[in-house]
């Protein structure tokens, strides 16, 4: 397989950089950690390595060094689409490099052989209640999928230096099979439909998504998959989902629990949920206001949201301080393939409105809009109006960037993570002596 051989080729020196790093460097100061980044979320404390994703404050993601319009670029296109295949910003990822159209093919073969799901996995989301949350059956469906992990099965008889194999045949596995799983509850939650979906091994990525959640009529999802998929696949390692495949796979718990753990943190509201929160914050305007609403409207009412002591979702972001290069090239998106839909006109409304609110209110400390601002407007466009799916969206995306964090972090041997705690009057007391007048 063809990202093996190169992962294969690439690991002795990876290995030693990581080992000369630890060993003959290990005691220089990166960063000091204040006071104030152990009360409030660690922000900004470098202490996590990853070469698959970084993100600028200023400018945004690079994936592998690149900015989203040189990978939208320099990728291979898909077939009758404009976006590239999925299966070439998966190999970027893992290995580092553009591949050419037979390897990011040869990614998609991949996929496409092992994309079958077991029957126990449908059983169980068919036997659940109808009012669960999409997020919870997806995250249910990916432990139900640990029982066939590769990794789990052969740990007691791996070497550490064999562990990324293993993890690299359970994230191909796992990712390959999460279309075919999100189209099945899409299906069965708002359609009442119980026919498993069939990946169609003569089909790129996008184009098996769009046409398993039936949307494939309508021009240019399948685009919109592969985009979105691209997009929301890493935003380097400390964000809740991809920190928590991380953590969760420090203890060597195979790509299964580890990713399933990640989802749960994706469907938190201030994470993931919020591509769900946004759209759910946009209708519920326009029906207060019987349709798009005024400027001044629609300021009174994000004034409103923040009296009430809530987040406008979509807005503000923990490493970001522009906006978002995933919400620009959503907006282009549209702008280009639908200019007059009415949301999208809305979202620019809320776009020149809300910023300025949280300007006002000075507490953000961005009040640039993030990925989810745009994102669900879109699905809505091409009738995906059923809102609380679209986390499920994102997890499919992020399950294409923590995977190959997972498979790197095994090949590295890197340890489990077990960071320092403090007690409150210990902190109290470090306060205590560096504010103490010198005698
Ligand atoms: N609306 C209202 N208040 C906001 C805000 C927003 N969109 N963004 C930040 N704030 C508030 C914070 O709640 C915080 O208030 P308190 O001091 O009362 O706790 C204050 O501004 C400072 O927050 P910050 O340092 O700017 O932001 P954080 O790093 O703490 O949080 C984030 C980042 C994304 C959780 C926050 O901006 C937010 O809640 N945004 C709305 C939810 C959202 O869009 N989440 C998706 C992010 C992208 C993703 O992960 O998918």
């Amino acid at each position: 397989m063809i990202l093996h051989e190169k992962l294969l080729a690439q690991l002795p020196a990876w290995r030693e950089r990581i080992k000369s790093l630890a060993k003959e460097h290990g005691d220089i100061v990166v960063d000091k950690v204040t006071v104030g980044q152990i009360v409030g979320g660690m922000r900004d404390i470098k202490a996590l390595l990853t070469d698959v994703s970084f993100v600028d404050p200023a400018e945004g993601i690079r994936f592998r060094g690149m900015s989203i319009p040189e990978v939208l670029k320099a990728l291979p296109k898909a077939r009758g689409g404009k976006m590239p295949l999925v299966g070439g910003l998966y190999y970027l990822l893992l290995i580092g490099e553009v591949p050419t159209k037979e390897q990011a093919q040869a990614v998609e073969d991949e996929w496409a052989k092992r994309a079958h799901v077991p029957d126990h996995v449908f059983k169980m989301l068919k036997s659940m209640p109808k009012e669960t949350h999409p997020m919870t059956l997806l995250s249910q469906a990916v432990l139900a999928l640990q029982t066939g992990s590769v990794f789990a099965a052969k740990y007691p008889s791996m070497k550490k230096d064999q562990y990324w194999e293993a993890a690299l045949e359970d994230s191909l596995d796992l990712t390959a099979k999460l279309p075919v799983i999100a189209a099945y509850i899409y299906r069965l939650k708002y359609f009442g439909e119980t026919s498993k979906p069939r990946y169609n091994p003569k089909q790129d990525y996008g184009l098996n998504f769009s046409r398993m959640m039936k949307v494939s009529d309508k021009k240019g999802y399948a685009d919109l998959a592969r985009l979105y998929f691209i997009l929301h696949s890493d935003h380097e390692s400390g964000n809740v989902s991809a920190h928590t495949m991380h953590l969760v796979g420090s203890a060597l718990s195979d790509p299964y629990l580890s990713f399933s753990a990640a989802l749960n943190g994706l469907a938190g509201p201030l994470h993931g949920l919020a591509n769900q929160e946004c759209l759910g914050w946009l209708l519920s305007v326009k029906e207060k206001f019987g349709g798009v609403p005024s400027r001044d409207e629609l300021y009174k009412f994000a004034w409103d949201t923040l009296n009430d002591g809530k987040v406008i979702p979509g807005y503000g972001h923990g490493v970001l301080r522009v906006v978002d290069p995933r919400f620009t090239t959503q907006l282009e998106f549209a702008k280009k393939r639908f200019p007059d839909d009415e949301l999208v006109r809305f979202a620019e409304l809320v776009l020149d409105v809300v910023p300025a609110v949280l300007k006002e209110q000075g507490k953000a400390k961005s009040p640039a809009p993030n990925v989810d601002a745009i994102s669900g407007t879109l699905q809505y466009h091409y009738g995906v109006r059923e809102f609380d799916f679209y986390t499920v969206l994102f997890g499919i995306g992020r399950a294409l960037g923590v995977t190959p964090n997972y498979v790197w972090m095994r090949a590295l041997g890197m340890p489990i993570e077990r960071p320092k705690s403090l007690t409150t009057k210990m902190l109290e007391d470090v306060v205590a002596k560096s504010v103490q007048p010198v005698s």
